[in-house]
């Protein structure tokens, strides 16, 4: 969803021999909250993926491709891996877990500050049935000190299904380099997929609702993130460099519409201006945003509404 930190491609690729160039999927992969969309939008230099430190954020897998001489990497971020309880959620996991079958190589993340827990072994349990090949990534190194990690190492590697283990942080980009060369070198030959100058195949109206989502999950707690959906209901680009946009936010009860309007309207008024900024960014125009929030009991049961929000249904 742009903000392009980093440049793609520095050389052609137009005067390699096709059979030199390698192409493969790789998916990130691993419970909720340990920094899959950090680092895929770090991979691939932009900013495709949202990102909040609520557990759950991502709700469908989003592709980035890493353009190099030679090279084409289509990275799949995927929602983490969780106990589901609504239909939204079981759909989320069904997802995050067939990626891992239809994948030349599996990136999985644990949270290193936190350690190894139940959820990141069940992850484990899941690979053995892929019978994928795999890396492991320890993220989040920034928040530990380094004396911690050669146990942490030891303990992963017992798990016997890494080929390589990369210790690194998402968030500061330390180490990020190395893991990007121990991919790299395993992509199998074949010519790239996607066009040079495309970074993500999602669509305009589905990154606008992540970018207007992206503001709720950073502003609002508890459940309330977990409950609510944006629809876009028109995209419209004026003549004056201004495009309008409107967008309903759907929620479960009356109470988490209260809270996503708040007191005097101050909530949906911060949601509104940070939600208009990114996408401002992100359109590389000015943007009209008009919100509004609507309650749909069940809505995470209802499959016409998940469609409506992107899951393939
Ligand atoms: N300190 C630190 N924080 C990180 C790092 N990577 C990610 N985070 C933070 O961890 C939180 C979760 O990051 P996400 O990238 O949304 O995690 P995710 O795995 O995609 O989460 P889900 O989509 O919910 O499964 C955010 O607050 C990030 O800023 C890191 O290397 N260091
Ligand atoms: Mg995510």
């Amino acid at each position: 969803m742009s903000e392009i930190v980093e440049h793609p491609a520095t050389e052609t690729n137009a005067n390699l021999a096709p059979d030199t160039f390698r192409c493969g999927f790789v998916a990130l992969s691993g419970r909720a909250n340990v920094g899959k969309s950090t680092l895929i939008n770090r991979l691939v230099g932009a900013k495709l993926s949202i990102v909040s430190d609520v557990p759950q954020t991502t709700r469908f897998p989003v592709r980035g491709i890493l353009h190099r001489p030679g090279l084409q990497v289509i990275f799949i971020d995927t929602p983490g891996i969780h106990k589901p309880r609504y239909r939204m959620n079981e759909e989320m996991v069904r997802l995050a877990t067939r990626v891992l079958k239809e994948v030349d190589l599996v990136t999985v993340l644990v949270d290193a500050s936190e350690g190894l827990g139940p959820g990141d072994r069940f992850v484990f349990e899941l690979l053995k049935t892929a019978r994928s090949r795999n890396l492991l990534v320890l993220n989040k190194v920034d928040l530990m000190s380094k004396e911690r990690l050669l146990p942490l190492i030891d303990e992963v590697g017992r798990a016997g299904l890494f080929e390589e283990i990369v210790p690194l942080s998402a968030l500061s980009g330390e180490n990020c380099d190395r893991l990007q060369a121990v991919i790299a070198e395993r992509m199998p030959p074949g010519p790239p997929h996607f066009p040079e100058d495309m970074l993500t195949d999602l669509p305009q109206r589905q990154a606008i609702s992540e970018l207007i989502r992206e503001q709720v999950f950073q502003q609002t707690r508890q459940e309330v993130p977990h409950a609510t959906a944006v629809m876009i209901e028109m995209v419209e680009k004026g003549d004056s460099r201004l495009t309008r946009i409107h967008a309903t936010i759907v929620t479960d009860r009356d109470s988490q519409k209260a809270i996503l309007i708040g007191e005097g309207g101050r909530m949906m008024k911060a949601i509104g201006t940070a939600a208009r900024r990114s996408l401002e960014t992100y359109l590389g125009s000015r943007v009209h945003l008009a919100l509004w929030v609507k309650v749909k009991k069940g809505w995470r049961d209802d499959t016409s509404i998940l469609r409506l929000i992107g899951l393939p249904l």
